[in-house]
């Protein structure tokens, strides 16, 4: 690498003062205007990895998903699609906060002798953005960082997270026996929309979906993939306004639907009664399903019904194909799984519980045959190992309902994205489901019925007080905090709440439940207070 032009780069792209970075649940997210010198930054810690694993093409996505359009984000990515590995994680941290370039120098050179990497090996990256307005920008800082690296960069355009990940594996896996699909975005949706129509051929027809684009990426992706399935599926697009950058995830989205237990306003009077409708995130990651019932009242299907939903079907057709003997199907969940969903699973199932964001459900659902994931607030997937997919091409049914549900298998293997959740994917995957057993909403919400439930968000000064164990059930840190939250979850029947900090907003979250509504509101609030006052909040703003 030259380290003049490492040096007279880096000097535009100086790090603010007075900030910290973090490479968090989902990489650096904070306000766009202050990533200039982190995405900088990434585009060289992004040739170094490539470097590291022989040239193998790295992924960088540029968003910050389902926070508000000023935010913005950068994530890498690994060789066969997954999130970045942990260890590398820290030498992101690292990196971005060199305060100076001489610093940074130091920092990568630190880097390159640690972690042995040859610096006479190729650098490639593949990159994209959301539509966010600070992306174009902070694309062009990344591709100084690859320029003074010497990265091979080929810029992906505006497409959804998921789109980066399966380009990540399909250019590695390009020419080989693993081969994952042609390396662009028309050839992932054709291979999403080939599968679809397999799994769905011969049934009756589902009525339209309609779909909450969140105002942004998602609406391209969803336009893109109601092209290709115009005769077999409907979508019914809203919220589609990309170019309004106030409107991204504004009282719309999956976070949205999920953290206010509501419909998108622009949807309350399109929806009939017991009409499917769902909601996407800012990068089209995330899923939520909801209905209004007969009475108009609004019903959640998250990420734990998608996952009940999704894991019994493929049991049964496991089971009809003749494989139940040789392939078995896990769920992994977070904390914030809903009691009853747990319940509902682990009566059924083998459930694990590891701390929030993908790459911790990712890694864990990779140790079963199946592993199907989903957190409570729509980001999943189901992944298939490499001993599966090969039991599964080399079965040989013997009776045309075997033949039917091995072949079904084999088709949500390619309709699934196996290298993160993606929304347009887990929403067919959904319809697949409710196709094939005739449900509609109603039927597929009837499968358990959720205990009350509210997730609070506290500000405080400083949220890397507060450290938990136990995947995030329980406090370590502040000293005495989690007694008092025992104490008074045990006032509430069915009581369970916890506290963590947020990996991607400058808030601690507070998740409760109880048997109760009303009481879950105040279990939540009581908890919230407590996390406020050990902060040392002015008692004026305590969380009401
Ligand atoms: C990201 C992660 C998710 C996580 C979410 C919220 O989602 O990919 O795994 O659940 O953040 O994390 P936290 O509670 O730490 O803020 P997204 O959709 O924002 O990329």
């Amino acid at each position: 690498m030259n380290t003049d032009l490492l040096r007279s780069s880096s000097d535009k792209h100086p790090k603010p003062t007075d900030i910290a970075f973090q490479y968090g649940t989902a990489g650096f997210r904070t306000l766009g205007s202050t990533l200039d010198s982190v995405l900088y930054r990434v585009g060289v810690l992004a040739a170094l990895r490539s470097r590291k694993l022989d040239g193998r093409t790295i992924g960088v996505m540029v968003t910050a998903s389902h926070n508000a359009a000023q935010d913005n984000g950068v994530k890498l990515v690994d060789p066969r699609g997954e999130m970045l590995d942990g260890s590398w994680e820290a030498h992101a941290t690292t990196l971005a906060n060199a305060p100076t370039t001489e610093a940074f120098l130091e920092a990568v050179s630190t880097l390159i002798r640690n972690s042995q990497i040859d610096l006479s090996k190729p650098a490639h990256v593949v990159y994209a953005r959301d539509t966010r307005p600070s992306g174009e920008e902070l694309v062009r800082a990344l591709e100084d960082g690859l320029k003074a690296a010497g990265a091979e960069g080929r810029d992906a355009g505006v497409t959804t997270t998921p789109v980066l990940h399966y380009l990540v594996r399909a250019i590695n896996t390009k020419g080989t026996a693993d081969a994952y699909g042609e390396d662009t975005q028309e050839g992932y949706y054709k291979k999403l929309g080939d599968a679809f129509k397999e799994l769905v051929q011969g049934r009756p027809p589902l009525d339209p979906i309609i779909i909450d684009c969140a105002n942004g990426v998602g609406a391209i992706a969803a336009e893109a993939m109601s092209s290709i399935l115009a005769n077999t599926l409907v979508f019914d697009l809203h919220n589609t306004s990309i170019d309004k950058e106030e409107l991204l995830n504004n009282s719309c989205g999956a976070d949205f639907v999920k953290t206010q237990q509501k419909s998108p306003p622009q949807l309350v009077d399109v929806l009939k009664p017991n009409q499917r409708a769902c909601s996407f995130d800012g990068d089209a990651d995330r899923l939520m399903y909801f209905y209004h019932d007969e009475n108009g009242q609004f019903r959640m299907l998250d990420g734990d019904k998608i996952a009940g939903l999704v894991a019994a079907f493929i049991v049964d057709l496991v089971k009809t194909a003749g494989l139940a003997d040789e392939i078995s199907v896990g769920v992994v969940q977070t904390a914030y799984a809903n009691g009853a969903s747990t319940k509902y699973l682990s009566d059924r199932l083998p459930v694990k519980c590891v701390p929030t964001g993908v790459k911790h459900l990712h890694h864990a659902a990779e140790r079963f045959p199946i592993g199907v994931y989903f957190e409570a607030n729509g980001h999943g997937t189901v992944v298939f190992s490499p001993s599966t997919l090969s039991t599964l091409s080399s079965h040989q049914p013997s009776t045309p309902a075997q033949d039917r549900a091995h072949k079904h298998l084999l088709a949500l293997t390619s309709l699934i994205n196996q290298t993160v959740g993606d929304a347009l994917s887990d929403m067919l995957l959904v319809e697949v489901v409710l196709s094939h057993k005739s449900y509609g909403g109603a039927e597929w919400d009837s499968l358990y019925e959720d205990l009350p439930n509210r997730l609070v968000k506290v500000s405080v000064a400083d949220r890397s007080v507060y450290q938990t164990e136990d995947a995030e059930r329980k406090l370590v840190s502040p000293p005495g905090l989690q007694g008092k939250i025992d104490e008074i979850v045990r006032r509430y029947e069915g009581g369970r709440s916890f506290v963590r900090p947020s990996g991607t907003e400058d808030v601690v979250r507070v998740y409760a439940e109880a048997m109760v509504r009303s009481q879950v509101d105040e279990l939540a609030f009581t908890v919230a207070g407590l996390v406020y006052d050990s902060a040392g909040g002015d008692a004026a703003k305590r969380p009401k």
